[in-house]
């Protein structure tokens, strides 16, 4: 089989890393070779920036265009390191957040410019284009209450922003999803982990034959 290449997206606490791993222990199951990554992140010199975005006091007080910079300098070496190596080997690659986090986060959220964002978007993807991308859709408040219970109560310079952020993310992917039907496939995030399971691979198994 070829590669091929599937994004998670959706808002803080989703889901989405979970919901990652399980389709990867179904897909590997199944026989594929697949390659479990994420965004900010994926090559060393990526997750160096992922530090700087979100956790290096370095990072306070970011304008938003280095922001969106940063972001894309991340997803240029992480597209031609990792993505498109593994895709070339017809691996299937499964990767936490992609270019869609930064039209929403970045362009609709922190209101950038689209046409910009857009043309950066392309720049630092090169030829690594989801296949498919499995949105899972969910209300920011419940996303955020799974977040905030989970770990050390220290929340990182994104999860900091305030409700009114995530909201404008969450429709923001919606109404992006709408423009691409082909690519998206939306779940609801507020059910069980394994209806969700289910429902994904059901989904990708459709997409796929
Ligand atoms: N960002 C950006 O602005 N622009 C970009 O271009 C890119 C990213 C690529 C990266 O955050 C931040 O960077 C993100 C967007 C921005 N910022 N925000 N805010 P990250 O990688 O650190 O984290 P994340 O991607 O936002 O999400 P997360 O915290 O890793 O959560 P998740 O992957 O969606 O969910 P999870 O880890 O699978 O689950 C979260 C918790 O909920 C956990 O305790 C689970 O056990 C629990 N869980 C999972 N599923 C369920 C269900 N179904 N029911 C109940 N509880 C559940």
């Amino acid at each position: 089989m070829p590669g091929l290449f599937i994004s998670f997206e959706g808002t803080e606490g989703c889901g989405k890393s979970t919901q990652l791993k399980a389709l990867a222990a179904r897909l590997s199951g199944a026989g594929h070779d697949v390659v479990e990554t994420r965004e900010p992140g994926g090559t060393v010199l990526s997750e160096a920036i992922r530090t700087l975005l979100q956790h290096d006091p370095a990072g306070e007080g970011m304008c938003p265009e280095t922001e969106l910079l940063l972001f894309a300098a991340s997803r240029a070496q992480h597209s031609r390191a990792c993505i498109q190596p593994a895709i070339k080997a017809n691996k299937v690659v499964l990767c936490d957040r992609f270019m869609d986090s930064t039209t929403v986060y970045q362009g609709v959220a922190r209101s950038l410019s689209t046409q910009r964002v857009d043309e950066i978007n392309k720049f630092a993807v090169g030829e690594s284009i989801p296949d498919l991308t499995v949105l899972i859709d969910l209300a920011p408040e419940i996303g955020l209450a799974r977040v905030r219970s989970r770990g050390t109560g220290e929340l990182d310079r994104m999860e900091r922003e305030a409700l009114d952020f995530f909201q404008a993310v969450r429709e923001g992917y919606l109404r992006l999803a709408a423009t691409e039907v082909h690519r998206f496939i939306i779940i609801d995030g507020d059910q069980s982990p394994e209806t969700l399971e289910k429902e994904i691979w059901d989904g990708v198994k459709q997409r796929l034959t």
